[in-house]
């Protein structure tokens, strides 16, 4: 059953809900306090200086996905503070009004750290990554300083969430990546740049085409993201996907279980972190990886 307006910790204005359903993309604005961001920036800062202590390579001596950012994942598994973050009944509460779903679980969340001088992040769609078809999946994208062009804001292709499931690229550049932005379904569409400042949050759908600029600024940009899926989604393939992977959940399964908590509704408690914990740095597919 849908919550009340005054039931969500943070109400969304229906205009909100519909630019989001129209373009697949929306601002939420004034979402964290500055002190309750800096709390939070601080529990990731201090996460990630963890586990990329033994890392002294420049950006430039990196491999090209790992020039589009340092990726830390799943950090609310290793890291108090940041559970109280990817778990926010606020945050958690926008998504659900935003996909206009009953419930939400937790997906993932990562730092998305780009270093002065990194590339671009290429032009991909994030739901194409996971056997998990066509389930309402979201993104929250939660710069910790104020983000333009000039230091990686993200572009969004308007509509593109219509388009459903393209082929898919691959951003570490394994292989070639697929120019998505030249897809037909796309008509041509232009990507929209979105600046944002530090306490309002870049919401996407799991099917929008999205990319982000490169850090030209002298300074880190540092974002967090927290992914959630509605509850009641099942896995549609059989290939890898970790957390699905560690939770055990076969094809035709429901998205839940170790790792997988729901987030909305609000639980009693909060969740607590999964027995089996992921690899510090970098993208996670396989489980013994
Ligand atoms: O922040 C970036 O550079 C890319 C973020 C992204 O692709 C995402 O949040 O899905």
């Amino acid at each position: 059953m849908n919550k009340t307006a005054s039931e969500y910790p943070y109400p969304v204005d229906l205009s909100v809900v519909e630019e989001f359903q129209h373009k697949g993309f929306v601002v939420t604005d004034n979402v964290f306090t500055p002190a309750t961001l800096a709390h939070y920036a601080s529990a990731v800062d201090a996460e990630v200086a963890l586990r990329t202590a033994d890392d002294a390579r420049e950006v430039g001596e990196k491999t090209t996905y790992e020039q589009s950012f340092v990726q830390c994942m799943r950090l609310w598994e290793t890291n108090e503070i940041v559970r109280d973050l990817s778990c926010d009944p606020g945050l958690a509460g926008i998504g659900a009004q935003l996909l206009g779903v009953d419930g939400l679980h937790l997906w993932q969340d990562q730092a998305l750290y780009k270093e002065s001088g990194g590339r671009e992040t290429d032009a991909h769609q994030d739901q194409t990554f996971w056997p998990i078809g066509d389930a309402d999946l979201i993104s929250a994208w939660i710069p910790f300083d104020a983000v333009t062009f000039e230091n990686g804001a993200m572009a969004y292709v308007p509509g593109s969430h219509k388009a459903g499931g393209l082929k898919p690229v691959d951003i570490t550049h394994s292989t070639e990546p697929y120019d998505i932005l030249a897809d037909p379904a796309l008509k041509g569409a232009a990507p929209e740049w979105v600046s944002v400042n530090p306490g309002n949050v870049v919401w996407h759908h799991g099917f929008t085409v999205h990319q982000a600029a490169a850090n030209t600024s002298p300074n880190l940009r540092r974002v967090f993201t927290v992914v959630f899926v509605a509850a009641g989604s099942r896995r549609t393939k059989p290939w890898p996907a970790f957390p699905l992977d560690r939770a055990r959940v076969p094809v035709g399964g429901l998205i839940e279980g170790d790792g997988l908590p729901a987030v909305w509704p609000a639980p009693q408690q909060q969740p607590s972190a999964p027995e089996l914990i992921g690899v510090p740095v970098g993208p996670q597919f396989e489980l013994d990886a």
